[in-house]
């Protein structure tokens, strides 16, 4: 008899605590069997943000870091630039990731930092009872919204892999639904490819999973996928923003300002954009990660 299902290894044996119908457990799970495919386990590090997807703690079962609140963008890069050998990921809600840390994600996101961002969109804050997310549909309730979201006032909802995909350097900017078997066959390869794009040292990857919350949208599972297909998809679209082959580079060749002599390691640096062995060495310094002898604008 062939084994057609099993847990992955880098899930623990425990119960998920996630409440029932939560697409946080798909997002999990397909992550966890792109790292046991990819042989990666023990080179993982995981960096935990704030919200339910805390649980990680007692789902995951690789090494993990906590952050704060929306902070694992800048923590993933921290760590990478010390230990450019493991493989480091994020996996964060939009209310950490879009609301509080959306400084910390656009600036690793710009600077082309060789880790892989997983973002759970499920357009609420669910760990906290259902606050408005910068994500959170018009017209969707939320306690702080008890009427639904209005564009005046509050703006329209936030769309970060359209964001993203304005730097030059981020390699992969791609989004998901987790919604059907296609779309989560079609998460599963954009992780991979998020995962090897770090592993090749090409640079930052941004996979973003449309997700659920069917206690706080106070729905059953079942209708909260309607209202994913008839709402969240149609504002948020799912799609690939960008995915680019070569490794990010130093573009700033013909962009940077001369300062008439005034620091030579400056001057050098806004002129010549290929590497010099001075550039190398200050890079390695200072953790220069598997970029290897490209040189990180910082
Ligand atoms: C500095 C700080 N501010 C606020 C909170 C409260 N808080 C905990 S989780 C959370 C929202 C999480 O929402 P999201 O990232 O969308 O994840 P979800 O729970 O929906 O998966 C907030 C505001 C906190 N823990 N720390
Ligand atoms: S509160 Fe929402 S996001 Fe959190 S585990 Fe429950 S269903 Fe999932």
């Amino acid at each position: 008899m062939s084994t057609l299902y099993k847990r992955p290894v880098s899930i623990q044996p425990n119960a998920s605590s996630y409440c029932s119908g939560c697409l946080h457990s798909t997002a999990t799970r397909i992550i966890a069997e792109v790292i046991d495919e990819l042989g990666i386990r023990e080179r993982i590090i995981h960096v935990l943000p704030v919200g339910c997807s805390t649980q990680g703690l007692t789902t995951w079962d690789l090494d993990i870091i906590a952050s704060a609140h929306g902070r694992a963008p800048a923590v993933a890069t921290g760590i990478k630039r010390c230990r450019p050998d493991n493989i480091v990921f994020c996996y964060q809600g939009d209310g950490d990731l879009a609301s509080i840390g959306l400084s910390e994600i656009l600036c690793a996101a710009n600077r082309g930092e060789n880790i892989t961002v997983i973002f759970a969109n499920n357009s609420i804050f669910g760990m906290t009872g259902g606050q408005m997310a910068p994500t959170t549909l018009i017209g969707q309730k939320a306690t702080t919204a008890i009427y639904g979201r209005e564009a005046l006032g509050t703006g329209m909802p936030v769309r970060m892999c359209e964001l993203i995909r304005e730097f030059d350097a981020p390699r992969l900017v791609a989004r998901c639904t987790l919604r059907t078997p296609q779309g989560i066959r079609k998460a599963r390869e954009e992780i991979k490819k998020g995962f090897l794009n770090q592993i090749e040292g090409r640079g930052f990857s941004f996979i973003e999973l449309l997700t659920n919350c069917p206690t706080t949208w106070h729905m059953s599972p079942v209708q909260s996928l309607e209202f994913m297909e008839k709402q969240t998809e149609k504002y948020f679209v799912p799609g690939v923003f960008a995915d680019k082959d070569e490794p990010f580079a130093d573009y700033s060749a013909g962009y940077g300002v001369s300062f008439g002599g005034a620091d030579s390691r400056t001057q050098g640096r806004n002129q010549d954009a290929s590497p010099s062995t001075e550039k190398s060495a200050d890079n390695k310094a200072r953790g220069g990660d598997a970029r290897g002898e490209k040189e990180v604008a910082r």
